[in-house]
């Protein structure tokens, strides 16, 4: 499942925001993500993110506030009327809009609108499995010394070394420490 990463409101960037922007794209571009930059105020970029959904299915998600549903309304004005409420698959009611609601896109295609997110809790997903949903970190692993190295302090670990001589964003160690930690909140809760 591709990630793509848009970074919306463009139009309210100054100086710095723009400067933390390119620093971050630098980083997930290496890694193969796409990155896209979006204004639904100005309207720039728009184009480009739409055109990313034709017959995909294609779920938004991102803090509460960051112009998901704006997006859809403006992208696809006709949908408000073809609403389908996704938590109809878990059995609630259909209009709980605490739970992603899924729209038929008019050209093919589906987009899910999700409600705000406090944080992101991972299912099903081992402590040693972690660092294969990081490309940059998977294309090592067979590297570290031990296969079920998880690249916090074993010995041999290619991952650290990497990170040591840049060639892995520390930012992105951090991100991968952090979720680590959420995996297995006692043990590695700082
Ligand atoms: N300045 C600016 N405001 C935006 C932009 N996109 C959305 N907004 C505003 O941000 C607020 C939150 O948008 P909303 O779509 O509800 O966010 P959601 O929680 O992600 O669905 C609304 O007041 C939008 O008008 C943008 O590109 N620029
Ligand atoms: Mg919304
Ligand atoms: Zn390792």
């Amino acid at each position: 499942m591709p990630a793509i990463i848009v970074f919306n409101k463009s139009d309210l960037y100054k100086q710095k925001d723009l400067e933390k922007l390119e620093h971050l794209r630098s980083i997930y571009e290496k890694n193969s993500y796409t990155v896209l930059i979006m204004s639904l105020e100005d309207l720039t970029g728009v184009e480009d993110v739409r055109s990313l959904l034709k017959n995909k299915t294609t779920l938004l998600s991102g803090h509460s506030g960051v112009g998901k549903s704006t997006f859809i309304n403006l992208v696809f004005p006709e949908l408000s009327l073809k609403t389908q409420d996704v938590s109809g698959w878990s059995g609630k009611g259909l209009h709980t809009t605490t739970f992603a609601e899924m729209f038929d896109l008019p050209g093919g295609g589906k987009i899910i609108d999700t409600p705000g997110l406090r944080e992101f809790a991972l299912l099903d997903i081992e402590k040693n499995e972690l660092s294969h949903y990081f490309p940059e970190m998977k294309a090592l692993i067979t590297n570290c010394r031990f296969n079920n190295c998880i690249h916090i302090d074993e010995p041999g670990c290619a991952v650290k070394k990497s990170v040591a001589e840049g060639k892995i964003a520390e930012d992105r160690y951090i991100s991968y420490l952090n979720i680590l930690g959420s995996i297995d909140e006692n043990k590695w809760a700082t």
